[in-house]
């Protein structure tokens, strides 16, 4: 089959992970319809195989693959992602149909050397996500910053998003605390914690604004009110975990809370120990 995986086992295991991450979506009942976007960006491993700095030289060197399409406007200037490639999840694309066939319901882009469009490159031309200006622009402040994330992730996880209707977890921190209090790990593998962003119509250049604000504060994982998560990391399943663990720390919570009582929570000293020993 034609395919820029083909001969690429760098770039084959970045897709084999975007695939499996998106069955987990699935699975998780986080995905329902076209719902999350998966961006990453594959930039060294094309490189690596390749080496080509304009996409007329790398097709050249991909017989196999669809011509490029005509550069289509980003709808912004992203100055640091001159000539980085991306992988996408296309736009009303499932997440379950990119867990079974990723190079049909996503695509590769080159962004163009005005930095304002992009080119699809391979396989096959699926237009990507809606929300690509919004995830760009947080990969072109990540490159800016010398970022080792390469992955930014989008989902809806059901009990996170339960807990946003209630007004005081949206209090900065209050949400972050709690869920570290409900078990070790989250203290030590999420150890930003959780931002959040204030109800903000999806798909909007505000929520893409305030969801940057929030990463430049600090945290890696964003809660978007009544809606979902936004989450970076050096790659899609790095990512993935992050949500995992924080979602996995709500269903504790509701769990207690439906067993009718307030679960007690770690106390602020035993936190204090697993940062000390985890070195937080
Ligand atoms: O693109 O989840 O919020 C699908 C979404 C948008
Ligand atoms: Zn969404």
């Amino acid at each position: 089959m034609k395919s820029i995986l083909n001969n690429n086992p760098e770039l084959k295991h970045q897709i084999d992970q975007v695939a499996e991450v998106a069955g987990y979506l699935w699975q998780k009942g986080w995905a329902e319809r076209n719902g999350g976007n998966i961006v990453v960006n594959i930039t060294d491993q094309i490189n690596y195989l390749y080496g080509c700095h304009s996409v007329t030289a790398l097709q050249a060197r991909l017989p196999q693959c669809d011509s490029p399409t005509p550069p289509i406007e980003i709808g912004t200037t992203l100055p640091h992602l001159k000539g980085c490639y991306f992988f996408c999840k296309g736009t009303n694309r499932r997440m379950r149909d990119l867990a079974r066939w990723p190079m049909d319901n996503g695509s590769i882009i080159r962004i163009t050397d005005d930095c304002a469009h992009y080119e699809i490159i391979a396989d096959k031309p699926v237009k990507p996500t809606s929300e690509l200006p919004s995830h760009l622009m947080v990969h072109n402040d990540l490159m800016a910053k010398g970022s080792p994330y390469k992955a930014s992730l989008h989902t809806h996880p059901i009990e996170l998003v339960a807990m946003t209707h209630h007004r005081p977890f949206l209090e900065k921190d209050v949400l972050t605390r709690l869920l570290w209090s409900m078990i070790p790990e989250t203290r030590a593998f999420c150890p930003k914690g959780l931002g959040i962003v204030p109800y903000l119509l999806p798909s909007s250049v505000a929520l893409a604004q305030a969801t940057l604000d929030r990463l430049n504060e600090g945290y890696d994982v964003v809660m978007w009110e009544k809606h979902g998560v936004f989450a970076v990391d050096t790659d899609i399943m790095a990512a993935f975990d992050q949500v995992d663990v924080l979602n996995k720390a709500a269903q504790i919570y509701m769990s207690a809370r439906s067993m009718g009582f307030n679960p007690e929570g770690m106390s602020d000293a035993q936190m204090q120990e697993l940062a000390e020993v985890f070195g937080l």
